[in-house]
């Protein structure tokens, strides 16, 4: 069995002091390096948006961050712009080992977002690293990173729906808590047979 580790968005935005700080988000840094080398193959997520990007509040007048609108692809939240290609904000934590396989940047797409790994929020756009995890053989995956209730928990659905094994350690994941989305994406999580460990 050959297991991969995906640490999901682990970037200055999602940490304090960041655009879209996540509570405690610098928390997941010290546990997420010493779990790299237990695994065969070690993956990274990257947000990683162009200025003006459709999930930016500022990019629909009168809106507010955390308001939703409705796109082509169902309901999209919008965010504080975040993670805007190249900055600082985008830019991996300074203490995170950076030394894995892949590094697999998403939400580049001007009109589209994309909180899993593996597919934009249409369900439909492939980012690639499902094609990259299984011509590795890779057929069990953990993940840990920022945030639970967002890109974490979409990448392990996809995962999961893909067919994979999928573990999410809880204990290096922090959630952004929006109107009960921790507890609505730890149920959905629960009921697609992934594992929650903490
Ligand atoms: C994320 C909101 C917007 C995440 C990314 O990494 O969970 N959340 N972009
Ligand atoms: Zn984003």
């Amino acid at each position: 069995m050959t297991q991969a580790l995906i640490v999901v968005d682990v970037q200055n935005d999602f940490c304090p002091g960041g655009a879209l700080a996540v509570p405690g988000g610098d928390e997941v840094v010290a546990p997420i390096n010493a779990m790299m080398d237990r695994f065969d193959a070690v993956i990274l997520t990257q947000d990683w948006h162009p200025a003006g990007h459709s999930s930016f509040a500022s990019a629909h007048p009168g809106k507010s961050p955390f308001e939703t609108v409705e796109m082509p692809y169902g309901t999209q939240v919008l965010w504080p712009d975040h993670c805007v290609q190249g900055t600082e904000g985008a830019a991996f934590h300074k203490d995170l080992r950076t030394d894995g396989d892949l590094i697999i940047r998403k939400g580049f797409r001007p009109a589209i977002d994309s909180y899993s790994g593996f597919y934009e929020n249409d369900k439909a756009t492939p980012t690639g690293l499902e094609g990259y995890l299984r011509s590795r053989g890779i057929t069990r995956l953990t993940l840990a990173g920022l945030a639970t209730d967002f890109c974490v928990a979409f990448t392990a659905l996809d995962a999961a729906r893909l067919g994979f094994e999928v573990t999410v350690d809880l204990a290096a994941c922090r959630a952004i808590d929006l109107d009960g989305s921790l507890q609505a994406a730890l149920d959905q999580m629960k009921e697609a047979g992934i594992a929650l460990q903490s």
